[in-house]
């Protein structure tokens, strides 16, 4: 996975205070997305930011534990109200550089959610990507922005990547997420898989929403989460159009989830027993983007 060192003081701090990629990084970050459907950048988001919510996320955990029956690395979302929203990280300006660049002018934030890998965890994930079996196009359909809130490490089971699979037809697994040896084999062929370790606090993780990746067994006594937000094209409808189409924030944080230079899919919900952002699972609430797609699927 190729890594871009942010320097803050060579580039200048953007508008909401994360740091910008300089133009040859851009250039550099957004060739590795079309070449090996992922790139890292290191340094994008200050320590302080990404300990608080490290610390507020644990101690949800510490009181609720989603159901993990479907997906064992689910986990619950991040608090979507105030004071635990950070510009830097929900608008982060190098990766909304990519985003834009990969998605065009409408890139739309439909996912605000994290996944975890817990301890105990013995076996592997499947390998599987984030969106329907289709053609593959020439198009990305989405992006997914990952955050660690802590290091990555081959112990507490580092997401396994498969660069380059971003282009590899998966119509062999017959929709069922379950990719056959022979395709895992003939992949790693190809290309090498490789661990996501050494990445951790500060750095990001920008991945082609049909890239191969899967959990590892975590053999740690840490809970590791990674933040996970989905960045679509509104107007991409191939066969492997993503289902992402929206979330929910709560009343009061409508007007952090404005930004000129990225679009948010958002319903907006009281706050009550702030059940709607306490599980695992991901929502889809009646946003406009959901209800369109419906109506287009003849749901
Ligand atoms: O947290 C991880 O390492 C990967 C989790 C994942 O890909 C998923 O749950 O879909």
């Amino acid at each position: 996975m190729q890594e871009i060192l942010i320097d803050k003081h060579a580039t200048g701090d953007g508008l909401d205070g994360s740091a910008r990629l300089s133009e040859s990084q851009l250039t550099a970050a957004l060739s590795a997305m079309r070449d090996e459907g992922v790139v890292c950048i290191k340094g994008a988001v200050t320590l302080e930011t990404i300990s608080a919510l490290n610390d507020k996320m644990q101690a949800d955990l510490d009181v609720r534990t989603p159901s993990r029956k479907v997906n064992a690395w689910n986990s619950l979302r991040p608090p979507p109200f105030h004071p635990h929203l950070y510009e830097e990280v929900v608008y982060n300006e190098a990766a909304i550089d990519i985003c834009r660049g990969m998605l065009g002018p409408r890139a739309t934030l439909t996912t605000y959610g994290a996944n975890t890998s817990w301890p105990g965890q013995a076996d592997a994930q499947n390998v599987h990507r984030d969106v329907p079996d289709g053609a593959i196009t020439n198009r990305c359909p989405a992006v997914v922005l990952n955050y660690p809130l802590t290091e990555f490490t081959i112990e507490n089971g580092a997401t396994l990547i498969y660069p380059e699979s971003h282009r590899t037809s998966v119509a062999e697994a017959g929709g069922t997420r379950k990719f056959t040896q022979a395709m895992l084999s003939k992949q790693a062929h190809a290309r090498e898989p490789e661990q996501t370790i050494g990445i951790g606090p500060g750095d990001l993780v920008v991945r082609d929403l049909r890239l191969w990746h899967g959990g590892m067994p975590n053999n740690s006594d840490e809970r590791r989460i990674m933040l996970a937000l989905v960045v679509i094209d509104p107007d991409y409808a191939e066969a492997d159009e993503t289902g992402f189409k929206g979330f929910e924030a709560e009343i009061g944080s409508e007007d952090f989830w404005h930004n000129p230079r990225l679009e948010t899919s958002i319903h907006f919900v009281p706050a009550g027993d702030r059940s709607y952002y306490l599980h695992g699972h991901h929502s889809t609430p009646p946003t406009p983007l959901y209800l369109d797609w419906q109506t287009r699927k003849g749901a």
